[in-house]
Order: C-alpha cells, then sequence, then structure tokens
C-alpha cells in the first residue's frame, strides 16, 4: 500500500470511529425536547472531513494515549465546530442554506432550533472533555476544558468570527486577515493539535513543538479554503463557493492572487510538517495530514 493510500485508509478509520462515538454521545431523546437533539444529530452525524478529530487522535498515538480517550476529545472538538457551522449558516450571519451537500440547520429546522442545535452541542463538548472517561486524572481533564473554552470563545473563534463579520466594512491587509483566521479557524485547529499532547502528559518542548505545527497548518488550511472558494465547486464543496467575493470580503486569494496564495499554502504544510522532525515515525500521520489539507478539493 502507498504512503498516500495508507493516510487515506487511516483518516477513513478514524473518521468512521468518531462518527460511532459521536452517535453514542449525542442524546436520543423522545419527550418534547426530541426536536433539538434530532437537529443535534442531523448535523453532526454523516458527514465532514473529520480533520480535527484526527488531529487530536494522531497526536494523541504519538503518546500512546488509548483511542477510547482520545475519540471522546475528538468527538468533543467536532460538536464545537458542528455547532459554530451551524451559526454561521444563520440568517443572522452568512445565511447559507447548502452544508456539508445537505441543508442548513436552520432551512431543515427552523431558526430557534438551530440556535438551540448549536448551543447544546457547545455544552455537551464540554460535559463530555469533563466526563471521567475522558481522562482519571481531573488535571488532565481541566485542562483540556481550559484549553478548549480558550479556542472557542471571544479571544479565539467567536472574536475571530467578530472580526470577520466587521472586515466587510473595512478594508483588511494580510496581517489583519492572518489574525482574523488565526483566531476563526485555527484557534480550533490549535486546540485539536495539543489536545493529544495533554491527554498524554507532554513536556513543554513537545507542547511547543504541537502549537508550531497547528499554527502553520490552520494557516495553510485557511488559504486553501479561500482558494476553493474561488476554485471550487459547490457540488464538490458540499456548500455555496464564492460567496467571499460576492460579499466583497478581503481573503488570502484577493489579497495575494492565487497563485502566491497556493505558494504560501504549500510553503506553510511544508514547514508544518518540518516542525515534527524530533518526533520522527510517529509524526507520520501528522505530516501526511499537512499534504492532504493543501491537496483537498473539499
Ligand atoms: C458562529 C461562533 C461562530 C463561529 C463560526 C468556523 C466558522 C466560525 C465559520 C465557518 C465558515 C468557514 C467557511 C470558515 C472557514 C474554515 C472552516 C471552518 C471550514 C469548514 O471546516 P471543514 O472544511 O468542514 O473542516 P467539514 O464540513 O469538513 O467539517
Amino acid at each position: 500500500m502507498s504512503a498516500t493510500t495508507e493516510f487515506e485508509a487511516a483518516l477513513a478509520r478514524s473518521a468512521e470511529a468518531v462518527e460511532d462515538c459521536l452517535a453514542g454521545l449525542l442524546p436520543d431523546g423522545d419527550g418534547h425536547e426530541e426536536r433539538v437533539m434530532e437537529a443535534m444529530r442531523y448535523s453532526s452525524l454523516g458527514g465532514g472531513k473529520r480533520i480535527r478529530p484526527f488531529l487530536v487522535m494522531a497526536g494523541a498515538d504519538m503518546f500512546n494515549v488509548s483511542r477510547e480517550r482520545s475519540e471522546r476529545v475528538g468527538a468533543a472538538i467536532e460538536m464545537v465546530h458542528t455547532y459554530s457551522l451551524i451559526h454561521d449558516d444563520l440568517p443572522a450571519m452568512d445565511d447559507d442554506g447548502l452544508r456539508r451537500g445537505q441543508p442548513t440547520c436552520h432551512v431543515k429546522f427552523d431558526e430557534a432550533t438551530a440556535i438551540l442545535a448549536g448551543d447544546a452541542l457547545l455544552t455537551l463538548a464540554f460535559e463530555v472533555v469533563a466526563g471521567p472517561d475522558t481522562h482519571p486524572n481531573p488535571d488532565v481533564r481541566c485542562d483540556l476544558a481550559l484549553e478548549m473554552a480558550k479556542a472557542a470563545g471571544a479571544q479565539g473563534m467567536v472574536g475571530g468570527q467578530m472580526i470577520d463579520l466587521v472586515a466587510e466594512d473595512h478594508d483588511f491587509d494580510v496581517a489583519e486577515i492572518t489574525r482574523l483566521q488565526r483566531m476563526k479557524t485555527g484557534a480550533l485547529i490549535n486546540f485539536s493539535c495539543i489536545a493529544g499532547g495533554i491527554l498524554g502528559r507532554a513536556t513543554d518542548h513537545q507542547m511547543h513543538i504541537l502549537s508550531a505545527y497547528a499554527h502553520d497548518l490552520g494557516l495553510a488550511f485557511q488559504i486553501v479554503d479561500d482558494l476553493l472558494d474561488v476554485e471550487g465547486d459547490t457540488a464538490v464543496l458540499g456548500k455555496t463557493a464564492g460567496k467571499d467575493e460576492a460579499a466583497g470580503k478581503a481573503t488570502f486569494v484577493s489579497l495575494l492572487g492565487i497563485e502566491r496564495a497556493r505558494e504560501q499554502a504549500r510553503m506553510l504544510a511544508g514547514q508544518a510538517a518540518a516542525h515534527l522532525g524530533p518526533f520522527d515515525d510517529k509524526a507520520a500521520n501528522l505530516c501526511q495530514l499537512a499534504e492532504f489539507v493543501v491537496n483537498r478539493r473539499n
């Protein structure tokens, strides 16, 4: 089996494992609250590349953490990610009708249910991370919850989303776009990369390496997202293409041009993998993921 095929198989296996874990963790009630639970399951199950859980699990594998534990943290970060997508698609934000190839949560259900489903997913993510099955040591669980809160909150993803909303009325330069994206997309990617180290009680030096990898990977991921918005096809993307230009938003592509943006993404992915040198072969999956991120089509 070639290295690429092996990696794709590993990605598919990890997506399947996180899907099973999510299915077991998501509530499935039958009272009057059933509708919000249905919406949570609708948006969380059966779609998405599951890159963030893969980062958690591949990182945790380097420290010999059991898959039972890392899958729970992978499922939790996927819940936070799914909440952000549900809320981002709302009419008050990006107002989109298509996500992961199917109608967005508020279109399938209604706005109020979509808001509640997002809220409940975010809350459940913390319940999962704080649960004793995630790690027997409460300090580890507390560290995970702390870092996940920082990544999701006003100094991370929510702050980045706020900057993105005001960006439409400003002429942002590359430095400002980089800061916005480091918060909006990079913060959750950073948490996903360091979570394995937290679970595995990595040294400060090892945590530093994981953060350096996350920094470059997150930016590469976002540049490719901008490229796909320009060059991608709605059917393949599973979400509406061409939205940035239609909204008149400055992106890495509008500021750098297609070729320089692509070059920059490749350079960052290579740099991300290079940071992992000290982990040798143990980091093979994380190195391959960096390559996957720049070659992805959706
Ligand atoms: C509403 C608090 C709040 C935040 C929204 C994440 C986000 C912030 C908005 C999503 C809009 C967007 C297209 C962001 C660019 C990067 C990104 C998060 C893309 C989607 O992630 P993928 O490609 O999606 O991992 P899948 O569907 O594969 O999980």
